[in-house]
């Protein structure tokens, strides 16, 4: 696409300006090599940038992204991944600014954050409300603050954030949070590329968990009601025990750990400490009985076979003659002439048949 400050050529070619322009910005971004030395140097402008390519739709920046992933790949691994989420408005990114300043400050600890925030589908970037609260974080180079877009939907949040959690841990960043904009799919999603998930509710949340559906309430490891200060104090009590209580009725996890809940406060630090000391058993307990391992490499394989199904889709949705016929078919569908399986089918079986059709591409690496 040419953009507004470039000029096209009467045959719609780019001029030679264009060009000039073009080659002389890519030769301005670091090389691979400038890149993975950068990552594990800890340079945060470079880490940034490789996020930017690992964020990028553009087919080279993937090709590069991929290459500084699978050169970072030795030295992942070593962090405690924890996620965050609750509803809008909950005090996520508060709290993570707290418990990070407690790591940094107190704890002597490096830690990186993974923001995604819904207000970001709309201009597409980051967001910079969660930036400007984390600013005093964010100051420490100790800290890494990546507020991502999530791009709607909770395969964006998923691909881009894993790859970002390997990047940071290259970098050196021991502690890793990722918090969720706290709606539908997203537990789910950050659950799969987390150690430990981290559910922060308000008080009065023990009446009906805040609709907090059962299927997360059996993936937390730690309920921490927030906004515990103030006169707001008795009431998160109360959320607490009913929370605990509630606790009581889901199965044990098999991973050993019985989940807990605290009160917490991210203005007044209360409970942080505690939260920390959770994580820390938590992790200890996992790794020693081997749930850690395993979990993670359970996490892989859903992660490659997701990266399979998306890619699937991709290639599906990609195929012209495909379009075409898909939007005769839904009409059909509509009409009442087919149902939708059979239709389904019909495009499965027009895409497959083309596959088997297509020449090997010659120029691809085998194997
Ligand atoms: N009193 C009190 N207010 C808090 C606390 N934590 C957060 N807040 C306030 O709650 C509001 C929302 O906080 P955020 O940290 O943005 O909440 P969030 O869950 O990240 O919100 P979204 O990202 O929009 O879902 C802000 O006005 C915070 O100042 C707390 O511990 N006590
Ligand atoms: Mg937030």
């Amino acid at each position: 696409m040419i953009k507004a400050n470039q000029t096209e050529t009467q045959d719609g070619s780019e001029s030679n300006a264009d060009q000039r322009r073009r080659v002389s910005l890519r030769q301005r971004l670091p090389s691979y090599q400038q890149y993975v030395d950068g990552i594990l140097k800890r340079d945060r402008s470079i880490l940034a940038q490789a996020i930017t390519l690992v964020e990028s739709s553009r087919r080279e920046d993937r090709e590069m992204a991929d290459r500084i992933i699978e050169s970072c790949l030795a030295s992942t691994g070593q962090s405690i991944r924890v996620g965050i989420t609750g509803v809008p408005g909950a005090g996520k990114s508060s709290l993570i600014e707290a418990l990070g300043r407690f790591l940094v400050n107190d704890c002597g600890q490096t830690v990186a954050v993974l923001a995604v925030d819904p207000t970001s589908e709309i201009s597409g970037g980051s967001i910079l409300g969660d930036k400007t609260r984390m600013m005093s974080l964010a100051a420490s180079n100790a800290a890494f603050i990546r507020p991502t877009p999530s791009r709607g939907s909770r395969g964006g949040v998923a691909h881009h954030t894993r790859e970002a959690i390997l990047l940071c841990e290259a970098a050196g960043y021991r502690n890793i949070f990722v918090e969720t904009v706290g709606v539908g799919q997203s537990e789910v999603a950050v659950h799969e590329m987390v150690d430990f998930l981290l559910l922060l509710v308000l008080a009065g949340a023990g009446d009906d968990l805040q609709g907090i559906k059962r299927g997360v309430m059996e993936m937390v490891d730690l309920v921490a009601v927030n906004k515990a200060d103030g006169e707001n104090l008795p009431a998160a009590e109360r959320t607490r025990a009913e929370v605990e209580n509630a606790l009581h009725f889901f199965p044990k996890a098999s991973s050993g750990w019985a989940p807990r809940a605290i009160v917490c406060s991210a203005h007044t630090s209360l409970g942080i400490p505690a939260i920390w000391t959770s994580i820390l058993e938590h992790h200890a307990l996992t790794k020693a009985n081997g749930w850690l391992d395993c979990t993670r490499n359970e996490q892989k394989r859903h992660w490659m076979h997701s990266a399979i199904e998306q890619g699937l889709k991709q290639l599906f949705n990609a195929d012209p003659a495909i379009r075409d016929r898909l939007e005769a078919l839904e009409r059909e569908v509509i009409a009442g002439k087919t149902t939708p399986l059979h239709a389904a089918k019909t495009l499965l079986e027009m895409h497959s048949l083309q596959d088997s059709n297509r020449p090997i591409d010659p120029t691809r690496p085998k194997g």
